[in-house]
């Protein structure tokens, strides 16, 4: 076997990746630094065995394309486990497998996969390398493709190796390709050893195992037990004209806006408006010693949706995809550029899948989760406080979904628990992120079902035990871009004029906003969301911020029947909250 120089002093480091190379027999073992050298060598590597496919180098300078397996293009949610030794830890949001079992499994499939390939050991850190709220990892793959990825996505290399060497403990990640059958495909997590196995799937957050299994999953069980929060969220600076910045981190479920709003571009009508992105997935959050909550983003690019990204909706993303990008399933023009639905420019020669592009075919010729990989420093709105050690204050937290009707444009909770209330009773309609079927509204508490690696039940104890800590806790939002008419027409015009909203819950936070208390929270008056120089149709504010009960009272049965699976474990003032929410649409 052959093995890169550079190796470890840490010898449990060095003992597992010992072990793994006798279950796996890789024909070479490369420890990876994160070195351009070192990328452009995989990469190159890529281009001669087709794993990657140069695009066009005038316009589109440093881009690849990446076409996975058709049947391995999105999350498996179904083959995702988390293997704590208490079921009832794992909770009914999660499947769940005994960790003996998973292990034996696991080893199963693992044995001899990677002969005739190369294990890559990829050290990296989650968060700032100098932030004491960041947290390593190492991930062995045998996908040159996810190690790519991940000198992206992460600290990846020697800084993260040498923060390891110094004593950080490190989540174990485990992952290989291994033949693409979806029957022969796991994500495995076991929270209490921080250990992750990956088999059987390529792609995104199946196989970068930093991001979703990693920063979400085992962060979660951590944050716990630790007393803080790792969660589905952006994070982003909002700067007024007076130069003046506040940070709203916000949990949309996946392809619900998460990207967009965190880079969003202020609209004409508000110049002098500035907004600065942290973070565009994933926020670990803790209660400072000043009383408030402080996030940092534990990653260090952007895994981002393409279909939708124009120069009308996210000119900046659309700028800062141009270079220097992994794309994986998007379609491809006659010159070889890029091309996606929503793109407003050019036309597809072949599709996802490299075949010839038939547009009566009334198919996509992108598919709707192809995505884009790219390092956060080359977004033009990235916040001068993304590396900051300590992360950014948190003013206000939103959570929101995909609505066609019932959830209004914005309301606010009353205080911390109601809006624990709103996080927990949150659903949306699914999208292509996941396997399954799309546009079915399901219950997503604040955005984590696929995320939470423990019993939703004791992560609504603990969202309420963080809030008791905090002297000045960030007022909580629901909001909903995605209302629609009965044409189907999406009602607000959402993208940069999601500012609007933004605005309205931070004046909101500093007391200078006008609202009326329904029994749900409270909303905005009629003109307290601007709407200078927005175009929309008469009457569509009445209808945005409309609260029809009866459909809220059949929504209070939902949740209700929701967290009646949780029995007794739920919080007792969860189900207060909840109370008080059905009692006041009854007497209303
Ligand atoms: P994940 O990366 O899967 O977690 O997704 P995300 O939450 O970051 O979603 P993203 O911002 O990538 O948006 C997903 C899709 O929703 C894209 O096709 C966007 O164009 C669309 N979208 C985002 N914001 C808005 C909005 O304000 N209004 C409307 N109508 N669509 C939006
Ligand atoms: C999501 O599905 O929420 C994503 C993409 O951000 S993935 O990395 O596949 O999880
Ligand atoms: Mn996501």
């Amino acid at each position: 076997m052959q093995r890169s120089p550079m190796s470890t002093r840490n010898a449990e480091l060095a003992q597992w990746v010992e072990e793994v190379a006798r279950l796996t027999r890789p024909d070479r073992i490369q420890w990876c630094d994160g070195s351009e050298a070192e990328d452009e060598r995989l990469i190159d590597q890529m281009l001669d065995s087709g794993e990657l496919i140069r695009l066009n180098e005038k316009t589109h300078p440093g881009c690849y394309l990446h076409r996975s397996d058709p049947a391995d293009v999105a999350r498996v949610e179904h083959l995702t486990f988390v293997c704590t030794e208490q079921e009832a830890d794992a909770g009914p949001n999660n499947h769940w497998m005994a960790p003996g079992d998973a292990r034996e499994k696991m080893l199963g499939l693992f044995e001899g996969c990677m002969e005739g390939r190369t294990l890559y050991v990829v050290p990296y850190c989650m968060g700032p390398v100098a932030s004491p709220l960041s947290r390593c990892g190492v991930e062995i793959t045998d996908s040159p493709y996810v190690v790519v990825n991940m000198r992206r996505m992460t600290r990846m290399g020697k800084a993260a190796l040498e923060r390891i060497e110094r004593g950080d403990s490190f989540v174990k990640g485990l992952h290989s390709t291994g033949e693409l059958d979806p029957e022969r495909r796991f994500i495995m997590h076991f929270p209490e050893s921080l250990e992750i196995m990956s088999y059987g799937s390529g792609y995104g957050g199946n196989a970068l195992l930093g991001k979703k299994c990693h920063a979400l999953r085992i962060a979660s069980y951590q944050a716990r037990t630790e007393g803080w929060l790792a969660e589905h969220m952006l994070i982003v600076g909002i700067e007024n004209p007076q130069g003046e910045t506040h940070y709203v981190a916000a949990a949309f479920p996946s392809a619900c806006g998460k990207t967009n709003l965190a880079m969003l571009i202020p609209p004409e009508s508000h110049q002098g408006w500035k907004i600065w992105t942290v973070g565009d997935d994933i926020a670990w959050l803790h209660p400072g010693k000043d009383g408030r909550l402080w996030a940092i983003n534990p990653e260090a690019g952007y895994f981002g949706v393409v279909p939708g990204t124009s120069p009308k909706t996210n000119p900046n993303a659309y700028e800062m995809i141009t270079r220097d990008t992994i794309f994986t399933n998007v379609a491809v023009t006659e010159d070889n550029q890029p091309w996606w639905e929503g793109k407003k420019d050019g036309q597809p020669a072949h599709d996802w899948q490299g075949r010839p592009w038939n547009p009566d075919s009334g198919k996509a010729a992108a598919h709707p989760n192809s995505r884009f990989t790219v390092s956060a420093t080359q977004n033009p709105s990235q916040s001068p406080e993304a590396e900051a050690p300590a992360g950014v204050p948190i003013s206000a937290i939103m959570f929101g979904g995909r609505r066609r009707d019932l959830a209004p444009l914005v309301f606010e909770a009353r205080d911390w628990n109601h809006g624990v209330l709103v996080g927990a009773g949150m659903a949306s309609e699914t999208t292509a992120a996941a396997t399954g079927a799309q546009g079915v509204v399901r219950r997503d508490p604040m955005a984590m079902k696929p995320f939470c690696g423990y019993n939703f039940a004791d992560y609504f104890s603990h969202w309420l035990n963080v809030g008791a800590k905090l002297d000045k806790p960030p007022r909580i939002f629901h909001v909903n871009w995605f209302r629609q008419d009965a044409e189907d027409n999406f009602i607000w015009p959402g993208f940069g004029e999601n500012l609007r909203v933004l605005r309205w819950v931070l004046d909101r936070c500093h007391g200078n906003a006008s609202a009326v208390e329904t029994p749900i929270g409270f909303l905005p008056t009629l003109d307290a969301i601007d709407q200078e120089g927005l175009s929309m149709k008469d009457g569509a504010m009445e209808e945005l911020l409309s609260v029809d009960e009866a459909l809220w009272q059949s929504e209070m049965t939902g949740i209700g029947d929701f967290f009646d699976q949780f029995g007794e474990r739920i919080p007792e003032a969860l189900m207060e909250e909840f109370r008080r929410v059905v009692e006041a649409l009854g007497n209303d």
